[in-house]
């Protein structure tokens, strides 16, 4: 009977080997996450579940959530930042219209204003050592090494001695701004989370809304490819 289809599973698994010689590569990026608008903790707990979907992608590890200051106009509410480790086969500029996409599902709105306000920001902050200046992506992120609130996450979940590519040493540009980062609280398990894992148990459907959650398509998927991910053995 199989042999009237196609070829047989050892034969298909044959192929498909073949036919994946120059498999693409993939390269660990880190992500920065803010947000200080519409409940921007849940702005940030939803859009790391977000970034469980990105094809070809496979998110390592995430940081405590951290409330922070914010860096530019003070006449706004403090931020909430985080940032994510991804294994990612996808092209940066592929990545970048894809973070984007996310940004806009959280009703991120450009009004000009440098720094200002906003629902969602998604930064490529690190592709691997590639240093990228191109008209729509500049990696290393170019404020990057002088910000408390990307340092701090990123040295919670970098591999010791991480360089930054032009920048320096991750623990040195750290101490660099010590007095930024002493200003940083990081969110508490109670308070739900050390970090967003461990705030994922709450994440039950019956948590949200759908009728006013206008992510709940997103998340129920993202929901779905958490529990069958290995993502909770990283905490
Ligand atoms: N772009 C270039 N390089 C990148 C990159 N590595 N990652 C381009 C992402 N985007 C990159 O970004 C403007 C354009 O930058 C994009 O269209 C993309 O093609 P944007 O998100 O529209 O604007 P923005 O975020 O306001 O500008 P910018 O300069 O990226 O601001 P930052 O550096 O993101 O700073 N304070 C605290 N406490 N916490 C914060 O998270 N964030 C900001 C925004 C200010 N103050 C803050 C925080
Ligand atoms: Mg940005």
């Amino acid at each position: 009977m199989s042999s009237r289809g196609g070829p047989r599973s050892a034969e298909r698994k044959q192929m498909v080997e073949s036919s994946s010689e120059t498999p693409t590569q993939r390269v660990t990026v880190y992500l920065g996450l803010g947000a200080n608008l519409s409940d921007p903790r849940r702005q940030v707990e939803q859009a790391l579940l977000q970034l469980q979907t990105l094809p070809g992608s496979e998110v390592t590890a995430v940081s405590s959530l951290y409330r922070t200051l914010p860096v530019g106009p003070a006449d706004q509410p403090d931020f909430i930042n985080a940032v994510a480790r991804i294994d990612t086969q996808l092209e940066p500029l592929v990545l970048l219209t894809a973070l984007q996409q996310i940004e806009r599902q959280h009703g991120r709105i450009r009004n000009g204003q440098r720094w200002g306000p906003r629902t969602l920001d998604l930064d490529i902050l690190l592709i691997g050592e590639q240093v990228l200046a191109l008209p729509q992506l500049c990696v290393p992120h170019p404020q990057m090494h002088c910000r408390a609130f990307v340092l701090g996450p990123l040295a919670e979940i970098a591999p010791p001695g991480l360089e930054i590519p032009g920048q320096g040493r991750l623990d040195d540009l750290l101490a660099a701004v010590a007095d930024e980062a002493g200003t940083m609280v990081r969110l508490r398990a109670d308070d739900s989370g050390r970090s967003y894992f461990s705030a994922s148990a709450r994440f039950g459907a019956s948590e949200f809304d759908v009728s006013e959650n206008h992510y709940h398509d997103e998340l129920a998927c993202a929901q779905a490819a958490w529990r069958a991910h290995r993502l909770p053995d990283l905490l």
